[in-house]
């Protein structure tokens, strides 16, 4: 398998955590800084976003899409619970991981390069990603992962997007820390234990440059 990926992108982070999970072994090919421009790449994934995955001949892209094909293609061990309301509600937090808190990251970090930060105007943007913390903070009670004893894809949706949070919260001014998202520090804590999670978070701190 391929996984077209960014080290520091969360969306990608969520799939490699998956793919290690699930111990299938796939190659990271090396994407230009151009990538979305790329006809080569476009002609693979018309949106020209990552990650996208090329298993065999079958191409697919969209995070929640392929980790939910390695699911059914590749059902052992299992990320997602065995009731219908367990997957449900994996698949919600991904969800709003996905429509609601990932995107609000993505503008904050590029705010950061693009002039909009530390403005009045932006302000209410670091004020939003503060309210879908708290919200989230209030959908989840880790024990000690997001649905219980088993690791779901739930979980692999967040571990870098937390780190991110902290990082970017601070950076614009705001910081978030453990004493105002207890609950998802706490389930970071036995998250981040995980070798799959481990691996993928290094892996992005050593593209952020350490951090
Ligand atoms: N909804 C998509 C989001 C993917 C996405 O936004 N990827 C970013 C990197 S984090 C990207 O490829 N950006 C390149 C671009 O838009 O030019 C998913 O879940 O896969």
């Amino acid at each position: 398998m391929q996984l077209f990926q960014l080290p520091h992108s969360h969306y990608s982070a969520k799939v490699k955590i998956a793919l290690l999970e699930k111990g299938l072994a796939y190659d990271e090919p090396a994407l230009g800084d151009d990538f979305a421009r790329s006809p080569e790449f476009l002609a693979r994934n018309p949106l020209g976003k990552v990650p996208f995955l090329q298993d065999g001949a079958f191409g697919l892209g969209e995070s929640e899409v392929i980790v939910e094909y390695l699911e059914e293609r590749y059902p052992e061990p299992a990320l997602l619970p065995p009731t219908v309301e367990g997957r449900a509600r994996s698949r919600w937090l991904s969800r709003f991981h996905d429509l609601y808190l990932g995107p609000q990251v993505s503008m904050l970090y590029f705010a950061l390069s693009d002039g909009r930060a530390g403005t009045a105007a932006f302000a209410p943007e670091v004020q939003r990603l503060v309210d879908l913390v708290a919200l989230l903070e209030g959908q989840i009670a880790p024990d000690p992962y997001l649905l219980g004893a088993q690791f779901t894809l739930a979980d692999a949706s967040y571990p870098l997007t937390y780190h991110y949070i902290g990082l970017l919260s601070g950076a614009h001014g705001r910081p978030l820390t453990a004493v105002e998202m207890p609950r998802l520090a706490r389930w970071f804590d036995a998250a981040s234990r995980r070798p799959s999670v481990t691996k993928v978070l290094d892996a992005a701190k050593a593209a952020l440059g350490g951090g």
